[in-house]
């Protein structure tokens, strides 16, 4: 089983996570880690917060050794570059106590309101630090281990954004790998040039109205076997798996796979994916619209999900809210924020699907080492070729 735990605020001094189960001989730097940080952090849309933190940098602090995993667990740290700025409001001592930085009027469509209640906390920096989305750069940092482990065995993760503040774009009948070149090079990660252009207007038009946007994205994950996950148990179920990881995300509301709510609208003769065969190559479809999974199992075609990502809740122009002491009505704290963070949630995105599928891998193929692993894989996909 690979599992993982992140801890860390915001503007604390650091994020930490911990990771385990990845097992012994995995060839691991710092810098393919600082790769994926930085694919996460860079886009058009992000706020001025980046500008000082700029590059994150992870240290591993445990489970490496000369380059290699040691199947312990792998425990990863990434400065808060802009700590020295928040060393007050962020304190742990109880000196630092100051009602001049108390956060009081919840942001609608945030976790402020509920988080406070919940908590019985009186200032929503305290519930705000956790649940912001500065906590998904350790989720990459595992995730990134987890692309090192999956391309062991072939397998590969790639995104794509697919619409912004309502503008889609144009897909034709390119492979997701080469949708994820274009998207490489587009500063809102989207493959079509026509949209992206809209796109980068749009946000700057929600930047000038002190507004926000959201989107949708691609994640799509090519090599996997047949077999990865079970029809057996709801909790095994590779397809739940998935969904439960990418709803995780901060300011998700909606998951699809393969082509999800649109297979709702359709008949049953007209969406499912036909079987073929042939010698050498063993079944395949010709279509993917069950997303590459049936019953909650893989079916060998690539795995496709759709993510939808709310527009953030810290608006400068804001909504209306109650002072929680006075209960007042008022405006809604302006938290500086970004103004469309998706391109870089799709970096989550990968992330997140990345240690779903190196789960189902190590379940499916065990193994305490990459080459016992790797062995077991070797010889399951004999066994499917004899099939
Ligand atoms: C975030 C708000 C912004 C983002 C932050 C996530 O930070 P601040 O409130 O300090 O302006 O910049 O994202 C990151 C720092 C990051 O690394 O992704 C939020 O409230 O979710």
């Amino acid at each position: 089983m690979i599992r993982y735990m992140t801890a860390g605020e915001s503007h604390g001094k650091c994020l930490m996570v911990i990771l385990e189960g990845i097992p012994a001989g995995l060839k691991v730097t710092e810098e393919a880690i600082n790769k994926e940080l930085s694919r996460r952090q860079h886009s058009f849309g992000r706020g001025e917060r980046l500008q000082y933190i700029e590059n994150d940098q992870v240290e591993i602090l445990s489970g490496v050794r000369w380059g290699e995993t040691l199947g312990s667990p792998i425990t990863m740290k990434i400065q808060n570059k802009d700590w020295e700025n928040w060393k007050k409001i962020m304190s742990i001592s109880e000196e630092d106590r100051s009602d001049k930085f108390r956060l009081v009027r919840p942001r609608p469509g945030h976790t402020d309101l509920a988080g406070v209640l919940k908590f019985d906390r009186h200032d929503t920096r305290d519930i705000l630090e956790r649940a912001s989305a500065r906590e998904t750069a350790a989720r990459t940092a595992a995730g990134a281990v987890c692309k090192r482990l999956l391309e062991e065995f072939g397998i590969q993760v790639f995104s794509f954004v697919t619409e912004i503040g309502g503008h889609r774009a144009k897909l034709g009948s390119l492979s997701a790998e080469d949708l994820f070149k274009l998207a490489e090079k587009s500063s809102v990660r989207c493959p079509d040039k026509d949209a992206e252009a809209k796109m980068v207007k749009a946000i700057q038009q929600a930047k000038a109205d002190g507004d926000t946007l959201g989107g949708v994205y691609t994640v799509a994950v090519t090599g996997c076997p047949v077999g990865l996950g079970s029809h057996v148990q709801w909790d095994l179920k590779l397809t739940g798996r998935l969904a439960q990881a990418l709803m995780s995300i901060q300011a998700h509301k909606g998951v699809e796979i393969g082509n999800g709510f649109g297979l709702a609208k359709d008949k049953g003769s007209d969406v499912h994916d036909e079987i073929f065969h042939e010698a050498g190559r063993g079944f395949f479809r010709k279509t993917n619209n069950a997303g590459g999974l049936e019953g909650g199992i893989t079916n060998g075609e690539p795995i496709v999900l759709q993510a939808a990502m709310k527009p953030l809740a810290s608006l400068r122009r804001p909504l209306k809210s109650v002072n929680i002491l006075t209960k007042e009505e008022m405006a809604a704290e302006i938290v500086r924020s970004d103004v469309c963070p998706v391109a870089s949630a799709s970096i989550v995105g990968e992330a997140m699907a990345a240690l779903v599928i190196a789960d189902a891998m190590k379940e499916k193929f065990g193994g305490d080492s990459v080459r016992e692993m790797s062995d077991n894989h070797s010889r399951y996909l004999e066994y499917l070729r004899q099939y």
